[in-house]
């Protein structure tokens, strides 16, 4: 076993980077920047995603379950965003409509046993990973049938069986608890790797860098996908950051990364796939940076007044995620609108069956408050 451990010794040049770099920041003015703090009132730009080469096709069949799986994504947020108006959703709920070609991309490079770990805008990557739709609603109406029993909400929910670590509200505490995932594939040596997604905000995170700094130095089997969907809350990135190139950030730590159009599937599937080999082989952690969008507010109590309407309409009619692929279905002669229309009514049906589920499912029993708090002993006794 201790022979699998992952090697505690530094790498090599590791030693001499740093010297280097505060060498010439002492003797450096600090440089004006453009769009920074000084330009807090200008409304921000927002980058239009870049292919970085020739993006390889998807298949007619690829196309067709991206498609799906983002329009069942879409239509499970536009539900809930619904419910919540009506009070039958409480707390916090944040919706991932605009951002379905991330996960659903990455999860084209996922297989069985890797792990998949997030914050709090969680609905797409659970749903993506396979688990059940009605207990994904059904926890965000808080009731017996949800996926933690009603008592996580939104933020907060898990699969051992798909091998979904959460769900986490605190900004950031994914990255470390993901890299400790990464460490256990490579103490079992089992080819395995784990998937952290964080935000452009997380991404300025202190934990973050601790956590790059092991993972490379451990060559831990770790994709770090950084969902740049331009905002931390009401917050451009451009505000924010002072590196808004976020696939760099690992530079200091030899972290490759790459940056990725987030809002095309193909793009995303294409650059998943070649970061998780590059974790599989033994080489180390890899970050994607995926230039997003989120459509709606940061939570359902964000008014949105930070950006202007024109913006989410322009990236609405010239990036959509699922409006690509639509198009090129419809252009390969694939299917047509009609059966196109067809698939809609089945993942609405399917959706509406979800919502009806999470209305019906009693409350939780009050006995429940006790349970789930401490986890069982490998015994199996409960500790107190
Ligand atoms: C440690 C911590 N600090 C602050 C917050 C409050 N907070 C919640 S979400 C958020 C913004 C994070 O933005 P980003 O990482 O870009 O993710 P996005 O919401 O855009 O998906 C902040 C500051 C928090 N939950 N945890
Ligand atoms: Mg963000």
């Amino acid at each position: 076993m201790a022979g699998k451990s992952p090697s505690t010794q530094p790498k090599s040049g590791a030693r001499s980077a740093p010297k280097t770099a505060a060498k010439k920041s002492a003797t450096k003015k600090p440089a004006k920047r453009k769009g920074g703090a000084r330009n807090a009132t200008k409304p921000s730009s927002v980058p239009t995603p870049k292919p970085a080469g020739k993006i390889p096709d998807f298949t007619p069949e690829q196309d067709l379950d991206a498609y799906r799986m983002m329009l069942t994504i879409r239509r499970f947020e536009e539900k809930a965003g619904q419910m919540y108006g009506m009070g039958l959703i409480g707390g916090f709920c944040h919706l991932y409509i605009g951002q379905e070609a991330v996960v659903v991309g990455v999860q084209t490079s996922v297989k069985e046993g890797d792990q998949v770990i997030t914050g709090y805008r969680d609905h797409g990557h659970m749903i993506a990973c396979g688990m059940d739709i009605k207990g994904v609603m059904a926890e965000l109406t808080g009731r017996e049938g949800g996926l933690s029993k009603g008592k996580g909400g939104s933020m907060h929910m898990f699969s051992r069986e798909k091998d979904f670590y959460g769900g986490h509200g605190i900004v950031g505490a994914q990255v470390s608890l993901g890299t400790g995932l990464a460490f256990a594939n490579r103490y079992r040596g089992n080819d395995n790797v784990s998937y952290v997604y964080f935000g452009d905000g997380a991404a300025n995170q202190g934990q973050v860098y601790e956590s790059f700094n092991m993972a490379e130095l451990w060559q831990l089997p770790v994709v770090y996908v950084i969902e740049n969907n331009q905002y931390a809350m009401g917050t451009a990135i451009s505000r924010a950051s002072a590196q808004t190139d976020l696939s760099k950030r690992g530079v200091s730590f030899n972290i490759p990364g790459e940056q990725v159009d987030g809002m095309d599937v193909r793009a995303v599937a294409d650059a998943a796939n070649r970061a998780a080999d590059f974790c599989r082989s033994g080489k180390g952690p890899y970050i994607l940076e995926m230039n997003t969008y989120r459509y709606r507010g940061h939570s359902m109590s964000d008014p949105a007044k930070y950006r202007a309407r024109e913006e989410v309409n322009k990236m609405r009619e010239e990036h959509d995620p699922l409006e690509q692929v639509k198009a090129r279905i419809l252009k390969a002669g694939v299917l047509d609108e009609a059966a196109l229309k067809k698939i809609d009514t089945e993942v609405r049906a399917l959706v509406m069956e979800a919502a009806n589920f999470a209305q019906e499912s009693p409350e939780p029993d009050p006995s429940e408050l006790w349970t789930d708090i401490v986890a069982p002993s490998p015994a199996g006794e409960v500790q107190s």
